[in-house]
């Protein structure tokens, strides 16, 4: 069905694949059935998030994942959901998820795997919200293999710095479901139209605003923050110029981060007592996120280093995450400069 707005027709996503294929700098092919299939992972976890509630998919699983976090009936579900589909479609050779504490091999039928590209993923970030009905979020990684193509593939297929990737993208289960990723040259969002299934270009080469007055921060944390992270805080409060600034925390990164990527604004999950080195994963929540916010003209760090350029060393391993549009973050890092060791 073909959706028009004033007149304007609005592209399909398959559509848009393929007439952007020759953006993507390596086999097209593979990359378009890469994109289609966590589009139909992305449709399937849709359905069962928007009736949450209505089926014995809420609350606990009763089970816990690696971090000793309890899990989420949805979140098993969505982690099932888009390993089986990236696994049956024989797309990629190796797979990581918060939900799987080692990396999944995916091998071919004649157990040889010709595939060239490995995605790790938070199948359903910020599944905590589930219960109390607020938007939910996946995300995606996807690198080329640097082992050899045809052998197992290594932990160090997955270990690569975020300025690797050759994709990322982000599934926001909100009041509308939107898929926004980009290869590289620039983002793009589709919603998707539930009465046919269809992701339609509704957000064509998303861009941040240079200038933002939004902080996404857990302020319940403040004694525990750095000193330049309490003093950006403060920055924000503070009477002057064009602040204060407004506070908006939803507690679901995927959600935080697209309306600061639309509206303008900051998401910072710094160092905490509980948690020395941030929360938030680097491999699968923030490398995918700073790629798709450098690509919108927007900046991503540690608060001291640039995210796509850290080594990973572990695939759980977790960093401060300071992510938004260029100003704001320039200015906390500059907070954060004043102590630095
Ligand atoms: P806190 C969800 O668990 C998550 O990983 C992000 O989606 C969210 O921004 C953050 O953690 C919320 O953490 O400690 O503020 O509840």
């Amino acid at each position: 069905m073909e959706v028009y707005m004033n007149n304007k027709r609005f592209q399909t996503l398959g559509e848009f694949i393929i007439e952007n294929q020759a953006d993507f700098q390596y086999s097209t092919g593979e990359l378009s059935r890469l994109i289609n299939s966590i589009r139909l992972a992305a449709k399937t976890v849709n359905h069962e998030v928007n009736k949450a509630g209505l089926v014995d998919i809420l609350g606990a699983a009763g089970s816990t994942n690696k971090h000793g976090e309890k899990q989420q009936k949805l979140d098993v579900f969505a982690n099932e959901i888009f390993i089986q589909t990236l696994t049956n479609r024989e797309i990629v050779c190796g797979i990581g998820s918060e939900e799987n504490e080692d990396i999944i091999e995916v091998s071919g039928a004649d157990n040889s795997n010709l595939n060239k590209y490995v995605v790790l993923m938070d199948p359903l970030d910020g599944s905590s919200n589930i219960d109390v009905n607020v938007s939910v979020g996946t995300i995606f990684s996807i690198y080329r293999r640097i082992t050899p193509v045809g052998t197992p593939v290594q932990m160090e297929d997955f270990l690569q710095p975020g300025k690797n990737q050759v994709a990322a993208g982000y599934i926001i289960y909100g009041t509308s479901t939107m898929l926004v990723y980009t290869v590289g040259k620039g983002v793009n969002g589709f919603t998707l139209n539930p009465a046919i299934g269809t992701f339609y270009l509704s957000h064509p080469n998303m861009t941040t605003p240079p200038n933002g007055k939004i902080y996404s921060i857990n302020e319940g944390n403040y004694v525990h923050f750095p000193q330049g992270v309490k003093d950006f805080i403060k920055y924000c409060q503070e009477e002057k110029d064009d602040r204060p600034y407004t506070s908006r925390y939803i507690g679901s990164l995927v959600s935080d981060v697209h309306r600061n990527l639309l509206k303008g604004g900051i998401y910072i999950y710094p160092s905490t007592a509980k948690s020395p080195n941030g929360k938030l994963r680097l491999l699968y929540e923030c490398n995918p996120m700073a790629m798709i916010v450098e690509q919108a003209n927007g900046r991503a760090s540690t608060g001291l280093q640039r995210i796509l350029d850290v080594k990973p060393n572990q695939l759980h391993q977790r960093v401060p995450f300071f992510c938004g549009n260029s100003s704001m973050v320039e200015k906390a890092e500059e907070f954060m400069s004043r102590y630095k060791e």
